[in-house]
Protein backbone atom coordinates (compact mmCIF):
# COMPACT_ATOMS: atom_id res chain seq x y z
CA UNK A 1 0.00 0.00 0.00
CA UNK A 2 2.19 2.27 0.89
CA UNK A 3 4.88 1.12 -1.97
CA UNK A 4 1.96 2.18 -4.21
CA UNK A 5 1.59 6.04 -2.84
CA UNK A 6 5.15 6.30 -3.24
CA UNK A 7 5.01 5.64 -6.65
CA UNK A 8 2.38 7.45 -7.79
CA UNK A 9 3.47 10.63 -6.00
CA UNK A 10 6.40 9.84 -8.35
CA UNK A 11 4.74 9.22 -11.69
CA UNK A 12 2.13 12.05 -10.87
CA UNK A 13 -1.76 11.45 -12.21
CA UNK A 14 -2.93 10.27 -15.44
CA UNK A 15 -1.27 11.41 -18.33
CA UNK A 16 1.19 13.03 -16.61
CA UNK A 17 4.55 14.17 -17.91
CA UNK A 18 6.50 11.56 -16.59
CA UNK A 19 4.28 8.79 -17.79
CA UNK A 20 4.83 10.16 -21.47
CA UNK A 21 8.42 10.34 -21.08
CA UNK A 22 8.61 6.75 -19.57
CA UNK A 23 6.99 5.51 -22.36
CA UNK A 24 8.81 6.26 -24.90
CA UNK A 25 12.08 5.99 -23.38
CA UNK A 26 11.24 2.54 -21.96
CA UNK A 27 10.39 1.40 -25.65
CA UNK A 28 13.86 2.61 -26.52
CA UNK A 29 15.67 0.99 -23.98
CA UNK A 30 13.70 -2.34 -24.53
CA UNK A 31 14.49 -2.48 -28.00
CA UNK A 32 17.93 -1.73 -27.82
CA UNK A 33 18.98 -3.81 -24.37
CA UNK A 34 16.49 -6.28 -26.07
CA UNK A 35 19.13 -6.85 -29.23
CA UNK A 36 21.24 -9.35 -27.32
CA UNK A 37 18.86 -11.64 -27.54
CA UNK A 38 16.70 -11.39 -30.36
CA UNK A 39 16.61 -14.80 -32.05
CA UNK A 40 17.63 -16.72 -28.70
CA UNK A 41 15.73 -20.19 -28.30
CA UNK A 42 17.04 -20.31 -23.91
CA UNK A 43 17.94 -17.25 -22.87
CA UNK A 44 19.04 -18.24 -18.67
CA UNK A 45 17.90 -15.35 -16.73
CA UNK A 46 21.24 -15.55 -15.07
CA UNK A 47 22.77 -13.98 -18.56
CA UNK A 48 19.54 -11.92 -18.71
CA UNK A 49 20.93 -9.68 -15.37
CA UNK A 50 24.88 -10.25 -16.13
CA UNK A 51 23.77 -8.28 -19.65
CA UNK A 52 21.43 -5.74 -17.43
CA UNK A 53 24.74 -4.89 -14.93
CA UNK A 54 26.95 -4.65 -17.56
CA UNK A 55 24.89 -1.25 -18.38
CA UNK A 56 26.23 -0.08 -15.28
CA UNK A 57 29.95 -0.39 -15.77
CA UNK A 58 31.32 2.80 -16.30
CA UNK A 59 34.51 1.25 -17.60
CA UNK A 60 32.91 -0.12 -20.67
CA UNK A 61 33.04 3.68 -21.46
CA UNK A 62 30.59 5.06 -24.38
CA UNK A 63 29.41 1.51 -25.64
CA UNK A 64 26.47 2.53 -26.95
CA UNK A 65 23.77 -0.38 -27.89
CA UNK A 66 22.06 0.20 -31.17
CA UNK A 67 18.01 0.72 -31.25
CA UNK A 68 16.55 -1.56 -34.09
CA UNK A 69 13.75 -1.04 -36.79
CA UNK A 70 11.34 -0.59 -34.14
CA UNK A 71 12.56 2.51 -32.74
CA UNK A 72 13.61 3.74 -36.32
CA UNK A 73 9.95 3.15 -37.27
CA UNK A 74 8.92 4.81 -34.44
CA UNK A 75 10.27 7.99 -34.41
CA UNK A 76 9.09 8.84 -38.11
CA UNK A 77 5.22 8.07 -36.37
CA UNK A 78 6.02 10.73 -33.70
CA UNK A 79 7.64 13.07 -36.13
CA UNK A 80 4.88 13.28 -38.70
CA UNK A 81 2.36 13.07 -35.45
CA UNK A 82 4.10 16.22 -34.27
CA UNK A 83 5.13 18.04 -37.85
CA UNK A 84 1.03 17.60 -38.89
CA UNK A 85 -0.54 18.08 -35.79
CA UNK A 86 -2.10 14.46 -36.18
CA UNK A 87 -2.43 11.58 -38.68
CA UNK A 88 -1.39 12.14 -42.09
CA UNK A 89 -0.81 8.64 -44.27
CA UNK A 90 1.17 10.11 -47.15
CA UNK A 91 3.29 11.82 -44.90
CA UNK A 92 4.01 8.90 -42.27
CA UNK A 93 4.57 6.74 -45.21
CA UNK A 94 6.88 8.58 -47.02
CA UNK A 95 8.77 9.06 -43.40
CA UNK A 96 9.40 5.13 -43.12
CA UNK A 97 10.28 4.76 -47.16
CA UNK A 98 13.23 7.56 -46.12
CA UNK A 99 14.41 6.01 -42.80
CA UNK A 100 14.49 2.97 -44.23
CA UNK A 101 16.86 4.15 -47.51
CA UNK A 102 18.83 6.53 -45.21
CA UNK A 103 19.52 3.14 -42.76
CA UNK A 104 18.57 0.21 -44.19
CA UNK A 105 20.42 -2.26 -41.40
CA UNK A 106 18.21 -1.74 -38.69
CA UNK A 107 16.92 -5.43 -39.00
CA UNK A 108 13.91 -5.19 -40.72
CA UNK A 109 11.08 -7.90 -41.22
CA UNK A 110 12.14 -9.72 -44.91
CA UNK A 111 8.52 -9.01 -46.22
CA UNK A 112 8.68 -5.54 -44.98
CA UNK A 113 11.46 -4.28 -47.14
CA UNK A 114 9.56 -4.92 -50.09
CA UNK A 115 6.44 -2.51 -49.18
CA UNK A 116 9.24 0.39 -48.01
CA UNK A 117 10.87 0.17 -51.24
CA UNK A 118 7.54 1.13 -53.08
CA UNK A 119 6.63 3.11 -50.48
CA UNK A 120 9.77 5.49 -51.96
CA UNK A 121 8.37 5.73 -54.96
CA UNK A 122 7.01 8.92 -56.32
CA UNK A 123 4.50 7.64 -58.87
CA UNK A 124 2.80 5.97 -55.82
CA UNK A 125 -0.70 6.99 -55.27
CA UNK A 126 -2.30 4.53 -52.85
CA UNK A 127 0.07 4.61 -49.72
CA UNK A 128 -2.36 1.52 -48.28
CA UNK A 129 -1.43 -0.66 -51.78
CA UNK A 130 1.76 -2.03 -51.14
CA UNK A 131 0.83 -3.69 -47.83
CA UNK A 132 -2.08 -4.54 -49.18
CA UNK A 133 0.09 -6.45 -52.10
CA UNK A 134 2.09 -8.82 -49.25
CA UNK A 135 2.06 -12.23 -48.80
CA UNK A 136 -0.60 -13.16 -51.65
CA UNK A 137 -2.46 -10.40 -51.13
CA UNK A 138 -3.07 -11.42 -47.54
CA UNK A 139 -1.19 -8.52 -45.65
CA UNK A 140 1.36 -9.11 -43.05
CA UNK A 141 0.50 -10.54 -39.62
CA UNK A 142 3.84 -9.52 -38.01
CA UNK A 143 4.28 -7.38 -35.53
CA UNK A 144 5.69 -4.32 -36.98
CA UNK A 145 2.70 -2.26 -36.59
CA UNK A 146 2.78 -2.62 -33.32
CA UNK A 147 6.17 -2.27 -32.45
CA UNK A 148 6.01 1.39 -33.33
CA UNK A 149 2.54 2.32 -32.04
CA UNK A 150 2.92 3.80 -28.91
CA UNK A 151 3.11 7.37 -29.79
CA UNK A 152 0.05 7.10 -31.26
CA UNK A 153 -1.47 6.41 -27.68
CA UNK A 154 0.74 9.60 -26.49
CA UNK A 155 -1.22 11.93 -29.56
CA UNK A 156 -4.86 11.12 -29.04
CA UNK A 157 -6.31 11.26 -25.32
CA UNK A 158 -9.55 10.14 -27.27
CA UNK A 159 -9.75 6.23 -27.38
CA UNK A 160 -11.81 5.82 -30.29
CA UNK A 161 -8.94 8.08 -32.08
CA UNK A 162 -6.13 5.95 -30.84
CA UNK A 163 -7.69 2.56 -32.03
CA UNK A 164 -8.41 4.58 -35.63
CA UNK A 165 -5.38 5.71 -36.19
CA UNK A 166 -3.45 2.75 -34.62
CA UNK A 167 -5.18 0.67 -36.92
CA UNK A 168 -4.06 2.86 -40.26
CA UNK A 169 -0.91 3.69 -39.31
CA UNK A 170 -0.22 -0.36 -39.06
CA UNK A 171 -1.67 -0.68 -42.37
CA UNK A 172 0.93 1.13 -44.25
CA UNK A 173 2.87 -1.67 -44.19
CA UNK A 174 0.84 -4.76 -41.91
CA UNK A 175 -3.11 -5.20 -43.79
CA UNK A 176 -3.71 -8.46 -42.50
CA UNK A 177 -6.21 -7.88 -39.24
CA UNK A 178 -3.74 -9.97 -37.68
CA UNK A 179 -1.09 -7.35 -37.80
CA UNK A 180 -3.03 -4.44 -37.46
CA UNK A 181 -5.53 -5.35 -34.83
CA UNK A 182 -2.62 -6.57 -32.67
CA UNK A 183 -1.23 -2.67 -32.89
CA UNK A 184 -4.88 -1.51 -31.95
CA UNK A 185 -4.64 -3.97 -28.68
CA UNK A 186 -0.36 -2.39 -27.75
CA UNK A 187 -2.31 1.15 -28.40
CA UNK A 188 -4.72 0.43 -26.47
CA UNK A 189 -2.51 -1.40 -23.48
CA UNK A 190 -0.67 2.24 -23.78
CA UNK A 191 -3.76 4.24 -23.01
CA UNK A 192 -4.87 2.62 -20.43
CA UNK A 193 -1.82 2.47 -18.50
CA UNK A 194 -1.01 6.20 -19.47
CA UNK A 195 -4.65 6.95 -17.77
CA UNK A 196 -3.17 4.64 -14.73
CA UNK A 197 -5.24 1.87 -15.19
CA UNK A 198 -2.38 -0.93 -14.46
CA UNK A 199 -3.52 0.13 -10.57
CA UNK A 200 -5.96 -2.06 -10.85
CA UNK A 201 -4.54 -5.14 -13.04
CA UNK A 202 -8.38 -7.23 -13.23
CA UNK A 203 -9.76 -4.19 -14.91
CA UNK A 204 -7.04 -3.41 -16.74
CA UNK A 205 -7.18 -6.78 -18.68
CA UNK A 206 -10.67 -6.79 -18.70
CA UNK A 207 -10.76 -3.60 -19.98
CA UNK A 208 -8.82 -4.64 -22.86
CA UNK A 209 -11.15 -8.06 -23.77
CA UNK A 210 -13.68 -5.76 -23.90
CA UNK A 211 -12.64 -3.08 -26.15
CA UNK A 212 -10.74 -5.96 -28.61
CA UNK A 213 -14.25 -8.10 -28.62
CA UNK A 214 -15.52 -5.17 -30.87
CA UNK A 215 -12.53 -4.38 -32.48
CA UNK A 216 -12.05 -8.00 -33.65
CA UNK A 217 -15.71 -8.60 -34.87
CA UNK A 218 -15.69 -6.97 -38.12
CA UNK A 219 -16.03 -9.08 -41.08
CA UNK A 220 -12.29 -8.29 -42.18
CA UNK A 221 -10.98 -9.77 -38.96
CA UNK A 222 -13.05 -12.67 -38.37
CA UNK A 223 -12.49 -13.65 -42.38
CA UNK A 224 -8.92 -13.65 -41.94
CA UNK A 225 -8.73 -15.57 -38.23
CA UNK A 226 -10.78 -17.99 -40.62
CA UNK A 227 -8.10 -18.00 -43.57
CA UNK A 228 -5.12 -18.59 -41.45
CA UNK A 229 -7.06 -20.66 -38.93
CA UNK A 230 -6.59 -19.11 -35.57
CA UNK A 231 -9.66 -18.86 -32.99
CA UNK A 232 -12.46 -16.38 -33.99
CA UNK A 233 -11.08 -13.18 -32.31
CA UNK A 234 -7.77 -14.44 -31.37
CA UNK A 235 -6.35 -12.13 -29.96
CA UNK A 236 -9.74 -11.85 -26.95
CA UNK A 237 -8.81 -15.71 -27.07
CA UNK A 238 -4.65 -14.42 -26.02
CA UNK A 239 -5.79 -12.11 -23.68
CA UNK A 240 -7.83 -14.55 -22.01
CA UNK A 241 -4.51 -16.61 -21.66
CA UNK A 242 -3.25 -13.45 -20.12
CA UNK A 243 -5.98 -13.27 -17.75
CA UNK A 244 -5.40 -17.23 -16.75
CA UNK A 245 -1.56 -17.16 -16.23
CA UNK A 246 -1.78 -14.08 -14.57
CA UNK A 247 -3.62 -15.09 -11.98
CA UNK A 248 -1.47 -18.10 -11.09
CA UNK A 249 0.91 -17.85 -8.40
CA UNK A 250 3.89 -19.60 -9.88
CA UNK A 251 4.47 -19.67 -13.75
CA UNK A 252 6.96 -20.99 -15.76
CA UNK A 253 8.48 -19.07 -18.91
CA UNK A 254 7.84 -22.69 -20.54
CA UNK A 255 4.55 -22.22 -19.92
CA UNK A 256 4.23 -18.28 -21.47
CA UNK A 257 6.07 -19.21 -24.39
CA UNK A 258 4.15 -22.20 -24.85
CA UNK A 259 0.20 -20.39 -24.40
CA UNK A 260 1.10 -16.76 -25.68
CA UNK A 261 4.32 -17.28 -28.02
CA UNK A 262 7.29 -15.48 -28.12
CA UNK A 263 7.75 -14.91 -31.65
CA UNK A 264 6.87 -11.99 -35.08
CA UNK A 265 3.51 -12.60 -35.59
CA UNK A 266 1.63 -9.97 -33.87
CA UNK A 267 -0.50 -12.48 -31.94
CA UNK A 268 2.36 -14.25 -30.76
CA UNK A 269 3.90 -11.19 -29.08
CA UNK A 270 1.36 -8.14 -28.36
CA UNK A 271 -0.95 -10.70 -25.46
CA UNK A 272 2.60 -11.73 -24.32
CA UNK A 273 4.61 -7.91 -23.83
CA UNK A 274 0.99 -7.27 -22.02
CA UNK A 275 1.52 -10.20 -19.85
CA UNK A 276 5.39 -9.35 -18.82
CA UNK A 277 4.21 -5.99 -17.71
CA UNK A 278 0.85 -7.50 -15.75
CA UNK A 279 3.32 -10.33 -14.19
CA UNK A 280 5.97 -8.05 -13.09
CA UNK A 281 3.42 -5.67 -11.18
CA UNK A 282 4.83 -7.50 -8.19
CA UNK A 283 8.45 -8.89 -7.09
CA UNK A 284 9.37 -12.10 -8.49
CA UNK A 285 11.93 -14.55 -6.45
CA UNK A 286 14.08 -15.01 -9.76
CA UNK A 287 14.48 -11.01 -9.57
CA UNK A 288 16.87 -9.12 -8.01
CA UNK A 289 14.93 -7.35 -5.30
CA UNK A 290 16.63 -4.21 -5.74
CA UNK A 291 14.68 -4.02 -9.17
CA UNK A 292 11.58 -1.69 -9.44
CA UNK A 293 8.82 -3.00 -11.35
CA UNK A 294 9.99 -1.42 -15.05
CA UNK A 295 13.16 -3.45 -14.48
CA UNK A 296 11.15 -6.44 -13.70
CA UNK A 297 9.54 -6.18 -17.06
CA UNK A 298 12.85 -5.37 -19.01
CA UNK A 299 14.45 -8.18 -17.98
CA UNK A 300 11.56 -10.89 -17.58
CA UNK A 301 10.83 -9.78 -21.66
CA UNK A 302 14.41 -10.63 -22.38
CA UNK A 303 14.15 -14.13 -20.48
CA UNK A 304 11.58 -15.36 -22.73
CA UNK A 305 13.95 -15.67 -25.80
CA UNK A 306 12.31 -15.17 -29.33
CA UNK A 307 11.60 -11.47 -31.02
CA UNK A 308 13.32 -10.01 -27.32
CA UNK A 309 14.02 -6.38 -28.93
CA UNK A 310 10.34 -5.84 -30.06
CA UNK A 311 8.87 -7.77 -26.38
CA UNK A 312 10.85 -5.61 -24.89
CA UNK A 313 9.83 -2.35 -26.77
CA UNK A 314 6.59 -2.96 -26.29
CA UNK A 315 6.64 -4.28 -22.35
CA UNK A 316 8.48 -1.29 -21.89
CA UNK A 317 6.32 1.45 -23.68
CA UNK A 318 3.08 0.02 -21.84
CA UNK A 319 5.32 -0.11 -18.52
CA UNK A 320 7.21 3.05 -18.73
CA UNK A 321 3.20 4.81 -19.12
CA UNK A 322 2.69 2.97 -15.82
CA UNK A 323 5.61 3.43 -13.57
CA UNK A 324 6.80 7.19 -15.34
CA UNK A 325 10.81 8.23 -16.03
CA UNK A 326 11.97 8.06 -13.20
CA UNK A 327 11.54 4.11 -12.86
CA UNK A 328 14.25 3.81 -15.75
CA UNK A 329 18.17 3.48 -14.60
CA UNK A 330 20.07 6.39 -15.64
CA UNK A 331 22.78 4.18 -16.51
CA UNK A 332 20.52 2.36 -19.15
CA UNK A 333 19.29 5.44 -20.81
CA UNK A 334 22.89 6.52 -21.48
CA UNK A 335 23.33 3.24 -22.76
CA UNK A 336 20.84 3.09 -25.19
CA UNK A 337 20.47 5.28 -28.66
CA UNK A 338 17.90 7.57 -29.09
CA UNK A 339 16.72 6.80 -25.41
CA UNK A 340 17.58 10.91 -24.75
CA UNK A 341 15.80 11.83 -28.18
CA UNK A 342 12.91 9.98 -26.86
CA UNK A 343 13.15 11.74 -23.61
CA UNK A 344 12.82 15.36 -25.43
CA UNK A 345 10.41 14.62 -28.22
CA UNK A 346 8.05 13.13 -25.48
CA UNK A 347 7.25 16.57 -23.65
CA UNK A 348 6.65 17.31 -27.29
CA UNK A 349 3.79 14.93 -27.47
CA UNK A 350 2.67 15.51 -23.99
CA UNK A 351 2.00 19.56 -25.34
CA UNK A 352 -0.30 17.58 -28.56
CA UNK A 353 -2.50 15.27 -26.32
CA UNK A 354 -3.29 18.10 -23.85
CA UNK A 355 -4.00 20.49 -26.64
CA UNK A 356 -6.40 18.42 -28.06
CA UNK A 357 -8.03 17.09 -24.96
CA UNK A 358 -8.92 20.35 -24.30
CA UNK A 359 -10.08 21.01 -27.87
CA UNK A 360 -7.58 22.93 -28.78
CA UNK A 361 -6.33 21.38 -31.57
CA UNK A 362 -7.31 23.92 -35.16
CA UNK A 363 -9.34 23.44 -37.70
CA UNK A 364 -6.65 20.93 -39.90
CA UNK A 365 -6.35 18.65 -37.35
CA UNK A 366 -10.41 18.35 -36.69
CA UNK A 367 -11.22 18.17 -40.71
CA UNK A 368 -7.57 15.95 -40.89
CA UNK A 369 -9.39 12.96 -38.46
CA UNK A 370 -12.70 13.34 -40.45
CA UNK A 371 -10.40 12.63 -43.54
CA UNK A 372 -8.79 9.51 -41.92
CA UNK A 373 -12.21 8.14 -40.45
CA UNK A 374 -13.37 8.08 -44.10
CA UNK A 375 -10.52 6.69 -45.05
CA UNK A 376 -10.83 4.21 -42.11
CA UNK A 377 -13.47 2.65 -43.80
CA UNK A 378 -12.25 3.01 -47.16
CA UNK A 379 -9.59 0.42 -46.19
CA UNK A 380 -11.18 -1.23 -44.16
CA UNK A 381 -13.63 -2.29 -47.50
CA UNK A 382 -10.77 -2.86 -49.37
CA UNK A 383 -9.73 -5.53 -46.49
CA UNK A 384 -13.40 -6.93 -46.91
CA UNK A 385 -13.36 -7.48 -50.96
CA UNK A 386 -10.22 -8.91 -50.92
CA UNK A 387 -10.88 -11.01 -48.28
CA UNK A 388 -13.81 -11.97 -49.48
CA UNK A 389 -12.66 -12.84 -53.25
CA UNK A 390 -10.17 -15.73 -51.80
O1 LIG B 1 6.28 -7.33 -39.03
P1 LIG B 1 7.60 -6.85 -39.47
O2 LIG B 1 7.76 -5.40 -39.69
O3 LIG B 1 8.73 -7.29 -38.45
C1 LIG B 1 8.57 -8.35 -37.59
C2 LIG B 1 9.77 -8.51 -36.69
C3 LIG B 1 10.01 -7.34 -35.79
O4 LIG B 1 10.46 -7.82 -34.56
C4 LIG B 1 11.10 -6.54 -36.45
O5 LIG B 1 11.85 -5.86 -35.50
C5 LIG B 1 11.89 -7.60 -37.21
O6 LIG B 1 12.89 -8.13 -36.42
O7 LIG B 1 10.96 -8.64 -37.49
O8 LIG B 1 8.07 -7.60 -40.78
P2 LIG B 1 7.27 -8.46 -41.88
O9 LIG B 1 8.30 -8.75 -42.92
O10 LIG B 1 6.02 -7.81 -42.31
O11 LIG B 1 6.88 -9.78 -41.11
C6 LIG B 1 7.87 -10.52 -40.48
C7 LIG B 1 7.87 -11.94 -40.95
O12 LIG B 1 6.65 -12.57 -40.55
C8 LIG B 1 7.91 -12.13 -42.46
O13 LIG B 1 9.20 -11.96 -42.98
C9 LIG B 1 7.34 -13.52 -42.58
O14 LIG B 1 8.33 -14.48 -42.30
C10 LIG B 1 6.30 -13.57 -41.48
N1 LIG B 1 4.94 -13.27 -42.00
C11 LIG B 1 4.23 -14.11 -42.76
N2 LIG B 1 4.51 -15.34 -43.22
C12 LIG B 1 3.57 -15.96 -43.97
N3 LIG B 1 2.36 -15.40 -44.24
C13 LIG B 1 4.22 -12.16 -41.82
N4 LIG B 1 3.01 -12.26 -42.46
C14 LIG B 1 2.99 -13.46 -43.04
C15 LIG B 1 2.01 -14.16 -43.83
O15 LIG B 1 0.88 -13.70 -44.12
MG1 LIG C 1 12.24 -6.55 -33.64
Amino acid sequence: MAMTAVRAVAVGGPASLSRFRGALVAAVVGDCVGGEFEGAEEVPMENVLQHLNSLDDETKGNSILDYSDDTAMARCVVQSLLTRTGFDEQDMARRFAKEYSASPGRGYGSGVIQVLKKLSSPQLSDVYQPARDQFNGRGSFGNGGAMRVAPFALAFPDIANVKRFARLGAMLTHSCSLGYNGAVLQALAVHLSLQGALDLPQEFISKLINEMEEVEGDKAALNDARILKEAEKPFCERLRKVRYLMNQSKVSIEEVISELGNGIAALHSVPTAIFCVLHCLQPREYLPESYGGLERTIAYSLALGGDTDTIACMAGAIAGAHYGIEAIPQSWIKCCEGAQDADMTAERLYMLYHQSSKGGRGETGEQSCKDKSEEASKASNCTEKKNGAE
